[in-house]
């Protein structure tokens, strides 16, 4: 008999041992942050192609990244939407206003009104400017991230702090983890916790607006960490296929929890640049500069919108503070990193252009900062009516077994009819 191929597990001959990599994220809590590696172009640097063109004439845009506020506070380049002042000081409103929001419910998580709050800070300009560059009825397929696209499309404050305290008034009755808004009539597809599978979705949506003859696009958003999920590639597979009309947007804020962006392949090419792989168009985007993310999706929904394919895009950003109220990024990053980030602070960034142009001043700034947070603090108040978490005033017990089946299955009306007869023996305090 010849010899097994199979070895016993010696290294063959002189061969080195193979090896794996495993990444490591470079600065740790308390180390120093230097981001000289980081290439950031100078702003206005980069060609605008027709939104007709070929995905393949975007393939050097996924590798560098358009730019339109530079560091002097100008907007420069093709790339600039040359926005008219109102529209300019409506989007940095929006952004103010997401802001003031997250600050108001972050504490409100801290002082147990709810549960649980996931922030945005830093990343405002992805979902406000989106939001503004498409149509009122583009259908958005979100993360738990883009806030300020509900609020952007003018949803009411008080019924995201009624979903976020879960009480009598929250349109989802209570059943979704506070934050996981659901908004069909603004556009806003229910958020998943299962990360990623808003991808597919917003391909397959996309697909029956045009199987239908429609004229409305959509568009979806996951965090760089949810692109490695397998339904990212799914997604892109089908959107490349049936030349979809969707724009699917990576939010590369640098950190999934506490894993970093080089667990999902940041260190080996940029994400935009996959669009590459499966040959549609692919943009790069400053995502602290609130022109260039208008410009990038107002590019790709023309695209979409005029039967020209999917756009992959990643805005490239950074998550300020903690990934959920749950998380303590002290724990695992260096605090100078937010610091020393490049980009800026992208409310800070329009501000000044703003300013520089003639059409804003600090007072102004300052003043419609004090009105936003009097506003929000108002919007608190009212939807504190309606209950905090705790505090009973909450849907209606039998609710929960409800909207589910048109009839209520015998086995699901026993353990209704169990629940509430345990509820009155061990709660009889209990009011609904
Ligand atoms: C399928 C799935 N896996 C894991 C989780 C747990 N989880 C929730 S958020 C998160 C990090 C996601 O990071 P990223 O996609 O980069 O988005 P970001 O939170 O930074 O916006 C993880 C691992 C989940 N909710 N769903």
């Amino acid at each position: 008999m010849g010899e097994s191929p199979v070895r016993s597990g010696k290294p063959r001959g002189n061969l080195p041992p193979l090896e794996l990599y495993v990444p490591e994220p470079k600065y740790r809590p308390g180390d120093k942050v230097d981001y000289s590696h980081l290439e950031i172009p100078e702003a206005g640097k980069l060609a605008r192609p027709d939104e007709a063109c070929e995905a393949s004439e975007t393939w050097p845009l996924t590798t560098d990244m358009i730019r339109v506020l530079g560091d002097d506070d100008k907007a420069v380049g093709p790339w600039n939407p040359n926005l008219d002042p109102e529209s300019l000081r409506r989007m940095l409103r929006n952004m103010a206003l997401t802001r003031a929001f997250d600050d108001r419910m972050y504490r409100g998580q801290r002082q147990g009104k709810t549960s649980f709050y996931m922030k945005c800070t830093g990343e405002e300009a992805i979902s406000v400017a989106c939001a503004l560059a498409l149509a009122g009825d583009d259908m958005v397929f979100p993360s738990y991230r883009q806030q300020g696209i509900l609020i952007s499309r003018g949803y009411p404050l008080v019924d995201m702090i009624n979903q976020i305290y879960s009480n009598r008034a929250d349109r989802l009755k209570g059943r979704q983890l506070p934050i996981m808004y659901s908004a069909r009539d603004y556009g806003f597809f229910t958020i998943s916790g299962n990360l990623a599978t808003q991808f597919p979705q917003a391909v397959g949506w996309a697909m029956a607006s045009a199987i239908k003859g429609d004229t409305r696009i959509a568009t979806s958003f996951i965090g760089e960490g949810s692109s490695a999920e397998g339904d990212f590639h799914a997604a892109m597979t089908f959107a490349a296929v049936y030349n979809a009309p969707v724009v699917l947007n990576v939010v590369n804020n640098q950190w999934a929890i506490s894993s970093f962006s080089g667990f999902a392949g940041a260190e080996r090419t940029t994400f935009a640049a996959r669009a590459a792989g499966y040959g549609i168009a692919g943009l790069r985007v400053d995502g602290n500069d609130a022109l260039a993310v208008y410009a990038a999706m107002e590019w790709a929904a023309n695209r979409a919108r005029a039967n020209m394919g999917p756009t992959l895009i990643e805005h490239f950003t950074y998550r300020a503070e903690g990934h959920s109220t749950s998380d303590d990024p002290s724990a695992y990053r260096s605090a100078h990193e937010r610091e020393e980030w490049p980009l800026g602070d992208p409310i800070m960034r329009l501000r000044n252009y703003l300013i520089a142009i003639g059409e804003w001043s600090e007072e102004q700034h300052a003043d419609m900062d004090r009105e936003l947070a009097e506003d929000v603090k108002a919007a608190t108040k009212e939807a504190e009516k309606n209950g905090i978490l705790g505090h009973g005033l909450h849907h209606p017990f039998h609710t929960m077994f409800e909207d589910v089946f048109e009839e209520l299955p015998w086995h699901l009306e026993e353990q209704a009819e169990q629940a509430i007869r345990e509820r009155q023996t061990k709660w009889p305090e209990w009011k609904e």
